[in-house]
């Protein structure tokens, strides 16, 4: 049998990205702590923090009134989307020049399979040369990860941040991996992390020796690929084209509004028109999420996982507003406001369909070219 050959996948992600733009373009900012985000007066938040601002402890999503109580000497900076927008489409570019199979993540992340590139040349030198690239076109620093697949490659391009390039070869993913925290691997969150830290089970090589049975047991119908990502194995595509992982809808106010009776219809709005976009593609989902934008900007977003799949808009309407309503306080206004669906299962009812079959049916009912679908909605 032909062994299928070793891919060379990076995962490439830009450092501090917001404060890094900011510190890119008012020189005064650069070698300063900087907190992009709202205002410490109000309930702002944190988007990010350079790394001079992290040394005191601040992270992204923390109260902007914590930030400066951490760290006193950090220039608060509100957010420019805009020019995010636009160097994000830079790196992407150079990403793209090097490779056409790349999978963005978000605006400053992306998955990258540079097999075909490296042929020519080692891989190393691809992942030195898309480092080099991005800081001469674009001024900024990117983390890379170099591994067999995206899981190892996403992990190794956090671990040497800022201006990281870290290698795992063919064949030392588990090793590598092994000393790592359990919470690092893709699919355990906090709480997953606090119940295997519970049962004596801290790092991921912990994980992977645990006995197959144990993770069907724990994990359910994800044990085998969280078994698998322990050990190393992701043979999973990089994918150009990805299936609609999520389906919102969001509006601006002409006007910021604040009180429960002018939100209400609007979530309910909202939720039918996720709700009517989701019956048309037969996709059902069970995480709702509430999008909000406070007047100074500040967004953040709010998210329920129900314990059953739906996609009606009276249930997406309740739920966005069991989420919104205890956002409501005097003063706070909103500019805009959001309702979306993810998390999103077959719509066929389980086991009386070939595995297979049900997969391209789902993928062919979702038929998207993009991670989400946002739907526009006029105001009134
Ligand atoms: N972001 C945000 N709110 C969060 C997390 C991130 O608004 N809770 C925004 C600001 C970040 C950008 O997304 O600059 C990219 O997110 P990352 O998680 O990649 O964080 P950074 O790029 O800022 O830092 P790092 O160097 O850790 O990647
Ligand atoms: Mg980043």
């Amino acid at each position: 049998m032909i062994q299928p050959s070793v891919r060379h996948i990076i995962h490439a992600d830009l450092d501090a990205f917001y404060a890094a733009v900011e510190q890119l373009d008012n020189p005064e900012l650069r070698g300063k702590p900087v907190l992009v985000g709202g205002s410490p007066d109000g309930r702002g938040v944190v988007a990010t923090a350079s790394y001079e601002a992290r040394k005191f402890g601040v992270h992204s999503a923390m109260p902007m009134a914590t930030a400066v109580r951490h760290c006193p000497d950090g220039i608060i900076v509100r957010p420019r989307f805009d020019r995010y927008r636009e160097l994000s489409a830079q790196v992407m570019g150079v990403f793209r020049s090097v490779t056409d199979t790349i999978e963005p993540q978000s605006l400053d992340e992306a998955y990258l399979d540079i097999t075909v590139a490296a042929d020519d040349r080692s891989p190393i030198a691809v992942a030195i040369d898309i480092k080099a690239r991005v800081a001469a076109e674009t001024g900024l620093t990117v983390s890379v990860g170099l591994a067999t697949g995206k899981c190892v490659a996403k992990i190794a391009s956090d671990l040497q941040k800022p201006d990281g390039l870290v290698v795992v070869p063919d064949g030392e993913e588990a090793e590598f991996l092994a000393p790592l925290a359990v919470g690092k691997l893709a699919g355990i969150g906090p709480k997953s992390a606090a119940r295997l830290l519970a049962d004596g089970v801290h790092t991921i090589g912990d994980l992977a020796g645990m006995p197959e049975p144990w993770f069907t047991r724990r994990f359910g119908k994800r044990g085998a690929s969280i078994r698998d990502h322990a050990r190393g194995i992701d043979h999973s595509p990089v994918q150009t084209v990805r299936e609609t992982k999520s389906m919102s809808s969001e509006t601006t106010f002409p006007e910021d509004i604040g009180s429960a009776e002018e939100l209400r219809p609007v979530i309910d709005r909202l939720s039918s028109s996720v709700a009517s976009a989701l019956m048309r593609k037969s996709l059902t989902g069970r995480t709702v999420t509430v999008k909000m934008r406070l007047s100074d900007f500040t967004t953040f977003t709010r998210q329920m996982t129900l314990p059953a799949s739906i996609n009606d808009d009276s249930t997406i309407g309740a739920t966005a507003w069991t989420l919104l309503e205890r956002e409501l306080a005097p003063e706070r206004t909103f500019r805009l406001l959001g309702v979306g669906v993810s998390g999103f299962v077959p719509a066929e009812p389980e086991g009386n369909d070939k595995p297979n079959r049900r997969r391209a049916a789902h993928r062919a009912s979702a038929g998207a070219r993009a991670t989400s679908y946002q739907l526009a909605l006029p105001v009134n």
